[in-house]
Parts: structure tokens; sequence; C-alpha cells
């Protein structure tokens, strides 16, 4: 009680300091992780999943947003983003990705277009990593009318963005389909056409890290969705499978993986339906180690309840 008190005066926002186990967050149902790591802190966004038991779908309204300074301890600084700041749009607020850019965070986020029949994707800008974020266009960046590779509606989901060491940023999309484009540099706009690329049983989640020079692009595969991964020498690849990172869940078919290094590690954020009552529409994020092989393969990740061991960033309070 004594160090729940002591971390809420500390940062002035409610730390969740009681346990250091997965899920990382237990009040709520979470969804789709995406993680950014800003002057020595871990920000970990989410969905949330606010479906009643048994409920038939998504019930998913804004993103929320947590951070940590050792991977361990949570601070729960509510919500940044809803639907209801993207005037265009009029429900769903699915998985987003975040960046920072000349001291900007950019916020990508699929959304249900209110006149463009199916999901969408949004841009949203802060000049602070807990928000609030405001809708950086006024428009959607991306709707289902400017990709026709499926016939789904919901297949230009699932932002995944990556800003390259040359200083190209790239946006990454899909479902069934692979979709990416250059961004420009006010990161609010495409910059030329948008390509597709092929992956053998790409279901959707695309996210793409660097890790000593090698490009890595992390997705989601099959239905009920394992986490895979391919490496590239470049952000269009050409790609090479390389294998399972974290196998399927159980109870619920999507796992919506996030890779970020943080204070000298690196970590997977992913969701399952652990937490009592969890299921489908009820899901809960949380976080493993991940390692690399000698020869750059990523190890296998089996899900714990334990999660990784404490890493106190120096200087993050
Ligand atoms: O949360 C809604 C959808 O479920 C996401 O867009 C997918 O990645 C899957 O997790």
């Amino acid at each position: 009680m004594f160090k729940q008190s002591l971390c809420a005066l500390a940062l002035g926002a409610v730390t969740l300091c009681a346990h250091a186990a997965n899920p990382i967050v237990r009040d709520i149902f979470t969804a789709d992780p995406a993680a950014l790591v800003d002057k020595g802190r871990v920000y970990l966004y989410v969905g949330h999943d606010e479906a009643a038991v048994g409920g038939p779908d998504y019930v998913m309204k804004e993103w929320r947003v947590f951070s940590s300074c050792d991977m361990q301890k949570w601070t729960d600084h509510g919500s940044p983003l809803n639907v209801g700041a993207f005037k265009w749009a009029k429900k769903d607020a699915w998985a987003g990705d975040i960046v920072k850019r000349n001291g900007k965070y950019y916020f990508y986020a699929p959304v249900e277009h209110a006149t463009i029949p199916g999901k969408a994707i949004g841009v949203a800008v802060s000049s602070s990593p807990t928000g609030p974020f405001v809708d950086a266009r006024g428009s959607a960046l991306i709707t289902n009318d400017m990709t026709r590779e499926t016939d789904i509606s919901w297949d230009d989901i699932d932002p995944g963005v990556f800003l390259d060491d040359d200083g190209q940023a790239w946006l990454y999309w899909g479902n069934r389909v692979l979709k990416y484009a250059k961004l420009k540099k006010n990161m609010t706009e495409l910059d030329g056409p948008i390509h597709t690329q092929g992956i053998d049983q790409f279901t959707e989640a695309p996210y793409l890290h660097k890790h000593k020079g090698t490009y890595y692009l992390s997705y989601s595969r099959l239905f009920p969705e394992e986490t895979v991964y391919a490496t590239g020498k470049s952000a269009t690849g050409p790609w090479n499978f390389r294998g399972v990172i974290m196998d399927k869940n159980e109870g619920v078919k999507t796992i919506h993986q996030a890779i970020v290094d943080f204070n000298g590690k690196s970590y997977i954020f992913y969701h399952n339906s652990k937490l009592p009552t969890g299921g489908e529409f009820r899901r809960s994020v949380a976080v493993e180690e991940l390692h690399y092989n000698p020869d750059g393969t990523i190890a296998h990740v089996d899900q714990t309840e334990a999660g990784p061991a404490a890493n106190p960033s120096p200087g993050c309070k």
C-alpha cells in the first residue's frame, strides 16, 4: 500500500506497483500492444477490450498508455486517444503503432470509416508520449477503397510504422495481404504508391524492427495466429522466412506482437486471454524478454506468468 502511494506521488499518475507478473494490466482488458522507448522509459500503447463476458465481437473505443522504468512496474497514464478524435471515423480503436520524429509522437490508428465502407488508418500527433493525441490530418491516411487486393472490408488494419536510419519512414499494414508505403517526412502523408508483398500465410500485425543492421519483419501467421518472422537487408526485403517466435494462444485466436529494445535488452509484447474471464474479445497484454542467437535468428519465446526480470533504466524515474 505504501509502495503504491509512493509511486503515485512520484509520478502524479497511477502506478501499478503491486505485482510484477503477466499480464501487465489486470483491472481492464487490453490488446494489440505497441511500444516506444523514449528518454529511458518504455511506453506501452494498447487497445481497450470492453466486450462483456460472452460478447460476440470486439468493443474497442479507445487506446490506453502505460509506462515503465524497469519492465516490471507500470504506470497508468489513462487514455491518450479515442475514436472520437477522428471526426471521420465511427468505431473500432484497433491495433495502432507509434513513432517519434522531430520531437513529436505520431500514432497510426486503424478505425472504421464513417462514410467510406471498411477500415481506415488515421494519424494522430502529440508533443508528449502520453498524449493527448489529436487528428493530424482531419482525414484518413489510408481508406479501404485505396487497396483492392482482397474483398474483405478489414484489410487496411494493423499499421506498423518504421523509421529507418537514413530518415525514411515506412508504413506497413494489412490483413491477408501485406501492404507498405513510404511516408513523407511530415509523417502524415504517403510518399509514393502503395506496394504489396507476397507473404505466405500472412494474416496481420506486420511489424518492422532493425537489429544489428538486419531488418526483421514479424507478423501473425495463420488463424489462430502464431507470431513468425522473416529477415532482410532492407526495409522492403526481399524477405527470408526464419520461423516461429511465439506459438498460438489458447482461448483467443489473435496474438499481435511488438518488439522493442530497452536498456540493453530486447522484449516482445503480445496478448493472450489469461486474465480471469478473458477470451476472444477480452484480451490481456503481456511481455517477455526476447533473445537473438549468435547468427541473428530469434530464439523461440515461451509465454510466462513471471514476465521479464526487472531491468531498471538508469536515470528513469
Ligand atoms: O484488436 C482488433 C484486431 O484483432 C487487431 O487489429 C488485430 O491485430 C487482432 O489483434
